[in-house]
């Protein structure tokens, strides 16, 4: 039932990527082929599967002042009036925007997030639910549009509410940190109207003060816009110190900014100095700034590649190793534990005997040293192995048990250490435990699945070869002189 829900929305994501036309699609199948492999070693339940634990699609997410141009600046890059914009707040959700051949703009409430295997929000519905004080669900926050921007091909693109002087709803700020996380890309917005820190303490509170120690800080772009209006008024110079003066008291020294206006929406400037200097700064910056978001649909491919690749070496390298010292660690635990059982056990009959009369004694030795009755041998011998067994099969559950604990401590990463939990039970159970003493490898690491792990591995590189193709060549024909240096 569950394999058949992972296999459904895997199917859908193969659809979906072969509508932008994207080689990705044929990777799906490599990771299905790493999950096949990893539910015979237990590093995964059937439920799971790689392929939903990494976005297919690289996201973007415009966050800001409210009325900074956020909306109008997403209009401008897909040359689509996508979403609404007015000089008073507008928006109060989340609009989540993706790519459809279809002409017709689609509008979708945000519970259709759930539903597609695109978006990395299907964990988020239910944690909205719970965070929410009146009990609103997910589409009181988020919503889906589809639009036919070819910009779009490859992306996805979020444009958000603004953040305004008000302290932001709980669930707001969650989604907003939700996206941070999940996005390739954040555009912080701000406005040349208010560049100075008090009309903007909160966006500066929670994005850029909260972002300043991340280990991904360098995909976080600062971008102060509407720079056309402050240059009727004031130096454009001055505007912008004093906006870098705002991020440096919040706490942010380096990090990308960008000044820009919307060239279609840009006011007359009377000054020609200054508006010469203005539009070539604004100009470059908008291209730097477009530049970046066509990177990121390029690297995107690559990246989804280097996750097949570093999940297949991860199983192989680190993952079975890790297994494979869990199970001589539990070998041995459960070596000692048996003998202080039988030690324990001994000393428990030594004493039982210490104490009885004498005559019991003799009757119980000249039974033990009987070597005529063939029942009576028998029944010690199977006496014997039988508290023998006995006490294994519990030293081994007691040992296991105890390992378990020390995965849960030891290993931090979530997805490893349930992997490692689960592959750990699946390889200690009671057929397992019964033959502990001649176990030597992981349950399912066999040569053939080795095998088809290398061939995952060997199939990454036909995949970057045919992207390096892709992207030297758009067009898929080689050129004779390529065609040459690839035949050489
Ligand atoms: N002159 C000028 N006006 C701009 C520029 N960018 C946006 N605007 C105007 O500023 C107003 C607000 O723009 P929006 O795009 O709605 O701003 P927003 O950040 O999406 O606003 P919220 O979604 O409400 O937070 C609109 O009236 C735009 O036409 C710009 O660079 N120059
Ligand atoms: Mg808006």
């Amino acid at each position: 039932m569950q394999k058949s829900k992972i296999d459904s929305r895997l199917n859908k994501l193969k659809e979906k990527l072969q509508e932008e036309n994207d080689i990705l699609h044929e990777v799906v199948d490599s990771f299905r082929e790493l999950d096949k492999i990893a539910y015979k070693l237990g590093f995964l339940s059937e439920e799971q599967s790689y392929a939903t634990r990494i976005s297919w699609w690289p996201m973007i997410s415009v966050l800001g002042l409210y009325s900074a141009g956020k909306s109008t600046f997403i209009n401008h890059y897909l040359g689509q009036k996508l979403q609404a914009t007015a000089t008073q707040a507008v928006d109060d959700k989340f609009t989540v925007i993706c790519f459809s051949d279809d002409e017709v703009v689609k509008t979708l409430p945000g519970i259709a997030l759930d539903a597609d295997p695109r978006f990395p929000f299907y964990q988020i519905s239910k944690q909205i639910e719970e965070t929410s004080t009146n009990n609103q669900r997910i589409d009181a926050y988020l919503r889906l549009k589809t639009c036919p921007s070819e910009q779009l091909r490859g992306k996805i693109v979020i444009d958000s509410p603004g953040f305004d002087a008000d302290s932001q709803r709980d669930s707001t700020l969650h989604i907003t940190k939700h996206i941070i996380d999940l996005s390739d890309l954040v555009l912080v917005f701000f406005d040349a109207h208010h560049p100075e820190p008090g009309a903007m303490r909160d966006t500066l509170k929670h994005l850029v003060t909260e972002t300043i120690d991340r280990a991904d800080s360098n995909k976080f772009l600062y971008i102060l816009n509407q720079m056309d209006i402050t240059a009727r008024e004031d130096s454009p110079e001055e505007v912008v110190a004093a906006w870098q003066r705002s991020l440096a008291h919040a706490g942010l020294t380096a990090g990308q900014r960008f000044y820009i206006y919307n060239p279609e929406l840009c006011l007359p400037i009377e000054n020609q100095e200054v508006r010469v200097r203005l539009e070539r700064k604004c100009q470059a910056n908008l291209t730097d700034i477009h530049k970046r978001l066509e990177q990121v649909g390029e690297d995107r491919a690559y990246r989804v590649i280097s996750m097949l690749e570093h999940t297949a070496k991860a199983i192989e390298e680190k993952m079975v190793p890790q297994l494979e010292e869990l199970i001589q660690r539990w070998k041995s635990r459960t070596y000692w534990t048996g003998t202080v059982f039988l030690l324990l056990l001994l000393a428990a009959l030594a004493a039982g005997l210490g104490f009885a009369p004498a005559e019991t004694r003799t009757e119980i030795w000249s039974w033990l040293t009987n070597f005529e009755d063939p029942m009576g041998i028998g029944i010690r011998i199977g006496g014997l192995v039988f508290v023998l067994i006995f006490l294994q099969l519990n030293s081994a559950k007691i040992a296991a048990n105890t390992i378990l604990k020390q995965i849960k401590s030891e290993f931090e990463d979530e997805y490893t250490r349930d992997g490692l939990m689960r592959a750990f039970r699946k390889n200690t159970r009671f057929s397992r435990a019964l033959f502990i003493w001649i176990i030597s490898q992981p349950v399912g690491w066999s040569q053939k699945i080795q095998r088809r792990i290398g061939d995952v591995l060997n199939s990454v590189n036909g995949y970057v070869q045919q992207l390096n193709d892709r992207f030297t060549n758009p067009s898929g024909k080689q050129s004779a002189v390529a065609l040459e240096q690839t035949t050489e």
